[in-house]
Formats: structure tokens, C-alpha cells, sequence
């Protein structure tokens, strides 16, 4: 029995050695030190056994069962620091990798422009104001001294959203709103979308404008065109050549439009002034009586003048756009270049 025990000793040391996990170990352990497992059945077997030889062979097992319970610990040791050793390996975050930068956005062409125009006008000491996109024909059509039969009130230029309700087609009803709650002086400049059945390569069925009015005692045609002046020469360069030309809107009298000299051939004429030597940048005049009638204003003691530029086409000039759609498409290698 002594050699039985001793032979039991080598088995389960050699195979608590050769364990590779916590699992295995846990196996070896219930083999041997178990209570069904082979030591405690030699224990129970010391019974069988004579007087004289029972306490040598009771210690002998003894310490078997010691020795196997000790490698059984040392083992467990070894095998918990390689669990988590690999746990560690597979979490493990490289720190000196480079990290992912965020995308960084800027302000797209149109409102950069806008925001370049309108800083110009507030140095003059304009105000901004706003409105809504979807307006009355009153304040669109009538209160601006646009008849009911005029052509620009037909569903073949202006969108209707319902009878007498339409999408804005200048910025122009925002004034008439502010003039509407405040008596002059008046000095304010409008930036905003609008619309007008119109479509191709130079026309967009939604565009931006920026607007301007001025209303006081005393205000001439003069302080029109030296306000005007100022602006281009300070957007375009104080090289540039302006020109006064007339024209005729219902809501200006006497009315006109300004040309400059061409910003790509200065004046010498090619494809984009259509050989011309000048480009159209904005429309403007005297407000016209009729309109401060509607506004509740004193014909008599307010003169003032207002403009009007589109801001999609001051874009294209400035930055050599073919097209008109490459600024609402959204591609982003348009985008992101300006
Ligand atoms: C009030 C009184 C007068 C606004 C004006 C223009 C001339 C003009 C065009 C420029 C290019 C429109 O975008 S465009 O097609 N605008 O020519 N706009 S005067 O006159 C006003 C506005 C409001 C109460």
C-alpha cells in the first residue's frame, strides 16, 4: 500500500503540472482530494488496515494529500497570472496611435458672402432685419406698388401656396413690415431665400438676396449712389468702375441699375461681361411715394432710397462659378473649397 501511495503522489503531480487552464485544474483537483477522489478513498481504506501499520500509512497519505493540495495552489497561481495576462493583451489600447480627428465644417460661399455684404452696410450703421419666407400677396405684391395685373404677380413667375398667399419673391416685404412698426429714421439692410418660377444655368428657383433701406428728412438720390459707391469699392476693390444706369420698378422712382467694370478683363471685354466690359451687380431708387402711403409714413416730411442684389450671382462673380446649381447641389468637393 506504501508504494500505492507514493506511485499516487508522482500521477497527480505530473498531471497538475500539465494542466493549461483554471478548468482543468479544478478536474484534477476533484480526482484526486475530491470527496469521491482517489486520496480520500485510501484515507477510508485505512480502516482495512492493521493497528501497527494504520499511523504510517495514515501520515504517508497525509502528506501525499498535502503535497498534491500545495501543487494544486502553485499551479492555480501560474495559470491565474496567464489569464490575466491575455485579458490584458486582448484589451489592450495602443496610446500612441494617431486619435481620428473631427471633420470641420465652415460656412458655405453664399452665407460667407451675405455675412461680407451685410458687415459693410452695418459699419454705415445699418440694422438687419427678417421675415417670413412664405408671405401675403399683400405684403409681397400690393403694399409695394405692384398692381394686380402686373406680370410678376402671374403663377408663371411667383409660387402660390394658396390664393393670396405666396413664397416671398424679394425681401422686399420685410421692409415694408419694419416700416409698418417704425416711424423714421429707418436703416436697415435684409438678407433671406426667395423665390420665383425661374430655372437655368443663372437662375435658381430659390436665391438669396440682401436688401437695403434708408428712410429720413432729406435724403437725396445722391446719398443713394455715395453709399452705393462705397459699398462696391470696398467689396470689389476701390479700382472699380461704377455706373448708374436707369431703369424702372414699381416700388422706386426714379429708379436705377448699377453696373460696374468687369471683374475678370477690367472693362477690356470678354465672355463673362459678354464682351461689354461691364456686369450687372444690383438694382435701386428712390422709394416711391405710393409705397410710404401704404406704410403709414409722411409723404411730405420722408424721402429715402432702398437697393436690392442678388447674392448668388455677386458669389459666381467673385469666385468664377459656372453654374448657379453647384450652390444648392451640396457636393462636397464643390463645398469645401471655398
Ligand atoms: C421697399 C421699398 C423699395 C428694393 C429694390 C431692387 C431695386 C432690385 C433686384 C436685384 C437683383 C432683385 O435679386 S434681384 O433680381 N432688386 O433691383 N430692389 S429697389 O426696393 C424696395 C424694397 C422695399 C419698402
Amino acid at each position: 500500500m506504501k508504494e500505492q501511495i507514493e506511485a499516487l503522489r508522482s500521477t497527480a503531480l505530473e498531471e497538475v503540472a500539465k494542466t493549461s487552464d483554471l478548468r482543468a485544474l479544478e478536474d484534477a483537483r476533484v480526482k484526486y482530494l475530491g470527496r469521491k477522489g482517489k486520496i480520500t478513498e485510501i484515507l477510508r481504506g485505512l480502516s482495512q488496515v492493521s493497528p501497527e501499520e494504520r499511523p504510517v500509512l495514515g501520515q504517508a497519505a497525509n502528506k501525499v494529500r498535502d503535497a498534491i493540495s500545495d501543487a494544486i495552489d502553485a499551479r492555480k497561481e501560474v495559470l491565474d497570472a496567464e489569464a490575466e495576462q491575455q485579458k490584458a493583451a486582448s484589451e489592450a489600447v495602443d496610446l500612441t496611435l494617431p486619435g481620428r480627428r473631427p471633420r470641420k465644417g465652415h460656412m458655405h460661399v453664399i452665407n460667407q458672402v451675405t455675412d461680407d455684404i451685410l458687415e459693410i452696410f452695418f459699419e454705415l450703421g445699418f440694422q438687419v432685419a427678417a421675415g417670413p419666407d412664405v408671405e401675403t400677396e399683400y405684403y409681397n405684391f400690393e403694399s409695394l406698388n405692384i398692381p394686380a395685373d402686373h406680370p410678376a404677380r402671374d403663377s408663371h413667375d411667383t409660387f402660390f401656396v394658396k390664393p393670396g398667399v405666396v413664397l416671398r419673391t424679394h425681401t422686399s416685404p420685410v421692409q415694408m413690415r419694419v416700416m409698418e412698426k417704425t416711424q423714421p429714421p429707418v436703416a436697415v439692410v435684409v438678407p433671406g431665400r426667395v423665390y420665383r418660377v425661374d430655372y437655368d444655368a443663372s437662375h435658381s428657383p430659390m436665391f438669396n438676396q440682401v436688401e437695403g433701406l434708408l428712410v429720413d428728412e432729406g435724403v437725396t438720390f445722391a446719398d443713394l449712389k455715395g453709399t452705393l459707391m462705397m459699398f462696391v469699392h470696398r467689396f470689389f476693390g476701390k479700382d472699380t468702375q461704377v455706373r448708374f444706369r436707369p431703369s424702372f420698378f414699381p416700388f422706386t422712382e426714379p429708379s436705377a441699375e448699377v453696373d460696374i467694370s468687369c471683374t475678370v478683363c477690367q472693362g477690356k471685354g470678354c465672355r463673362v461681361c459678354k464682351n461689354s466690359g461691364w456686369l450687372e451687380i444690383l438694382g435701386c431708387g428712390m422709394v416711391n411715394p405710393k409705397v410710404y402711403e401704404y406704410a403709414g409714413y409722411d409723404t411730405e416730411k420722408y424721402t429715402g432710397y432702398a437697393f436690392g442684389l442678388g447674392v448668388d450671382r455677386i458669389a459666381m462673380l467673385r469666385h468664377a462659378i459656372s453654374s448657379i446649381g453647384h450652390l444648392y447641389e451640396n457636393d462636397m468637393r464643390f463645398v469645401e473649397q471655398f
